[in-house]
């Protein structure tokens, strides 16, 4: 089956959910600025809203210089924690719609690569549907617009979410791949950074499509092995890394959908303990113990909804585990009206086993 990837990347994300926060700032330019903390004028801007990039304020720019260039602008503090909380929910979202729990990376705050290589059984229309369902529940739930990208790779989804932004959606089928890179300039291609680019250009190769077709013996002598290598594929749009969660070490977790949107406690519970059972000897075979305990329910209508517990110390056995999201559980059942459609458990903040035996094992 074709491989199929979506990458995810929220809108002007911190200025987007500061937008949120206040609607009066809508139709304002608005930035979000990382003050240093010997107060003053000083710092620089984390993000802006796109009416503020409209009057040239960019990302690592001084905030002075922002001020000077858009006066009239909203000027806030970078409220970081909040942001990484919006970005928490954010993220349940995007994995609920990955192959399995494990087809999901995350790359930063507001970004993240899916694999639905299953889920759309490589057909690139019903892929696209999902870009678009996976818009529609950001939008819905979270009142934030993202652009998305989907291709044969991480590489072409990556370069493909950002070519039409904000709100945008970008499909790249295989066969389209070289029509889609080979006019672009080399810097923009996902990896290469200010020096690659310099070098390259001395080397006369301005455009993808020049890399592509440079000769990778000179590449190589040019870069080294891995990199003349890497770039001599990149340009031609080959990447065979996997989606793996870069965190995998930290967290395990296990998602299944019910036979049937339900509420009904038995069905839930029955298939809470099957993924109890999974998590834990998953926990077992890793010699882990973890500190904390999450559930997440997404409902019939694809809203979802997480609720954690960090436990007093690392623990490892499973009466702990299924008492606590039992309890995660049946609050979910006491707070909502609507069925449920798929759960998940997960642990996280994993501490590898020394050997000795906590109380709590006894
Ligand atoms: P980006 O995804 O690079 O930018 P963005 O989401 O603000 O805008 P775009 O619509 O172009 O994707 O970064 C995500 C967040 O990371 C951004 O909202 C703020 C933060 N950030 C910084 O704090 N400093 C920086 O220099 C950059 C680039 C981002
Ligand atoms: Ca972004």
């Amino acid at each position: 089956m074709e491989r199929v990837i979506i990458h995810v990347d929220m809108d002007y994300f911190y200025a987007a959910i500061e937008e949120r926060e206040d609607p009066s700032l809508k139709g304002k330019a608005v930035v979000v600025c990382m003050y240093s903390n010997r107060g003053g004028s000083g710092g620089a801007v984390s993000t802006s809203n796109y009416v503020a990039r409209e009057a040239g304020i960019r990302s690592a720019m001084p905030c002075k210089l922002a001020r000077s260039k858009k006066p009239d602008a909203v000027f806030l503090p970078v409220r970081k924690e909040f942001y990484e909380e919006v970005s928490a929910k954010i993220m349940e979202i995007l994995r609920s719609n990955a192959d399995s729990e494990e087809a999901f990376e995350k790359i930063s705050i507001d970004e993240a690569f899916l694999e639905i290589s299953q889920s759309c059984s490589g057909d690139y229309d019903l892929a696209r549907d999902i870009g678009h369902k996976i818009k529609e529940e950001v939008r819905s739930q979270e009142e934030i617009t993202c652009s998305v990208g989907i291709g044969p790779n991480k590489l072409i989804a990556k370069m493909a979410s950002s070519f039409r932004k904000p709100d945008g959606i970008t499909v790249v089928r295989p066969e389209d791949v070289q029509t889609f890179l080979g006019p672009m300039t080399v810097k923009k291609l996902w990896g290469i950074g200010k020096v690659t680019e310099e070098r390259l250009t001395e080397m006369g190769i301005r455009t993808v499509s020049e890399l592509a077709s440079y000769d990778v013996m000179e590449l190589i002598s040019v870069f080294g092995k891995n990199k003349g290598m890497w770039l001599s594929q990149a340009a031609m749009g080959i990447d065979g890394t996997a989606v793996k969660e870069r965190t995998a070490t930290d967290q395990i977790g296990r998602m299944a959908s019910l036979e049937h949107d339900s509420r009904d406690e038995n069905m839930i519970f029955t298939l809470m303990d099957e993924l109890i059972d999974d998590v834990i000897s998953k926990v077992k075979a890793r010699k882990v113990s973890f500190r904390s305990v999450t559930v997440t329910v997404i409902f019939s209508n694809f809203k979802t909804s997480t609720k954690s517990r960090t436990l007093g110390h690392a623990v490892s056995d499973i009466s702990i585990l299924s008492e606590n999201a039992k309890e995660m559980m049946k609050q979910f059942l006491e707070e909502s009206t609507m069925n449920f459609r798929r759960i998940g458990v997960r642990v996280d903040n994993l501490q590898e086993n020394t050997g000795q035996k906590s109380l709590f094992d006894f």
